[in-house]
């Protein structure tokens, strides 16, 4: 019997290694889904390839991520784990959608003017679609729910309008697809400048945290982290480093940031420090000792990704097949 579970997309960029951000903000979330969705987690080296990637790195990065989507908890045979261009109808949906996509949508999207004021003249086309690229990743497999970080709901309302749009038109195709952000952990912060987001390709190292920086680089970075000198452990808009380094905490202990306040009275900031630290290393380790397994065994890691990306090809396939039979695309 077929069963009906709810459909689960999400993917990351292989841009650079992955952040605790990624972590907590995303593969956290995803592996508590995996018992009640019918998932599909990708990685999305298209993407990536938006911004120019030394290949060799990129190759390594790409098979990195899938053991680290392992290694957090993603059961392979729970969910589907694959490679974003092992799957060529992304490219080709991407094409079509492109061509119901307006100019004045693309140039409204945050991460684009962030990103393209960074690469300054030489900014890519790609850079400027990549939303569309999104939207295809997501509306292929009729996705119900986007499990992201706050900052990719702009992406999210691009795809839904775009697959809103190709239904009005034709008639209906996509299913309207939903973000699902989490309350704790959804943006964690950059330590060096707290007011800006986590990233994994920002220029100063000790502004995060790789979920694969052995424990004393994670205990270094955090006892850098910008603080403030009013030296009392609270969570508010005044506070950014000292409330990021609480959401922190708070994400991995399942404590909300009231009671992480509360354990804290009286306590400063050195000794809270040292056990974000502790906590950190704690949670990680054992995801560091599992990607290590799990890149030490090829045959298992090529198992894992190409089973996925059959079964990614089936049903984005069927998707494609429909997008083109409604626009006049004589099959082949
Ligand atoms: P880049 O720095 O290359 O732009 P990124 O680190 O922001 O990338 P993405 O590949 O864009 O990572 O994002 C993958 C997923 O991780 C998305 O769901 C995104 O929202 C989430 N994510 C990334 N950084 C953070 C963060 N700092 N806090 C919470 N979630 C995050
Ligand atoms: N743009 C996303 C990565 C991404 C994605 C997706 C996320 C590409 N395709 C489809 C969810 C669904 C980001 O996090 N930067």
């Amino acid at each position: 019997m077929e069963d009906k579970k709810k459909v689960i997309f999400s993917g990351i960029q292989p841009s650079g290694d992955l952040t605790i951000g990624n972590y907590l903000g995303a593969l956290i979330n995803w592996s508590a889904l995996q018992n009640d969705y019918d998932s599909y987690y990708c990685v999305v080296d298209l993407h990536a390839l938006t911004i120019r990637q030394e290949p060799k790195e990129l190759r390594a990065r790409t098979l990195k991520n899938i053991a680290i989507y392992v290694a957090s908890g993603l059961d392979p045979e729970k969910n589907t784990l694959f490679i974003q261009s092992h799957v060529p109808a992304h490219s080709e949906a991407a094409w079509l959608l492109n061509c119901f996509c307006y100019m004045g949508e693309l140039g409204r999207m945050t991460q684009y003017k962030d990103k393209s004021q960074k690469v300054g003249e030489s900014v890519s086309a790609g850079l400027f679609t990549y939303p569309v690229l999104m939207a295809a990743d997501i509306l292929l497999y009729n996705t119900d729910l986007v499990p992201v970080g706050a900052d990719q709901k702009q992406h999210i309302e691009l795809a839904r309008d775009l697959a809103i749009r190709f239904n009005n038109l034709y008639s209906p195709t996509f299913t309207i697809p939903e973000p699902y952000i989490a309350d704790t952990g959804a943006k964690i912060m950059d330590l060096q400048e707290p007011e800006k987001k986590m990233s994994k390709s920002a220029d100063n190292p000790n502004a995060y945290i790789l979920i694969l920086d052995p424990p004393e680089v994670i205990r270094k970075k955090i006892s850098r982290a910008v603080t403030d000198d009013l030296g009392v452990v609270r969570y508010n808009e005044a506070q950014p480093g000292v409330s990021n380094l609480i959401s922190i905490l708070s994400t991995i202990t399942n404590k909300k940031p009231e009671e992480i306040v509360k354990d804290y009275e009286g306590i400063g900031y050195a000794k809270f420090k040292s056990d974000v630290a502790d906590a950190l290393v704690a949670e990680l380790q054992p995801v560091q000792n599992r990607v290590k397994e799990l890149l030490e065994d090829k045959t298992y890691m090529e198992s894992i990704y190409k089973s996925g990306a059959e079964k990614a090809n089936y049903v984005a396939n069927k998707t494609l097949r429909k997008m083109q039979k409604k626009l006049g695309i004589i099959p082949r």
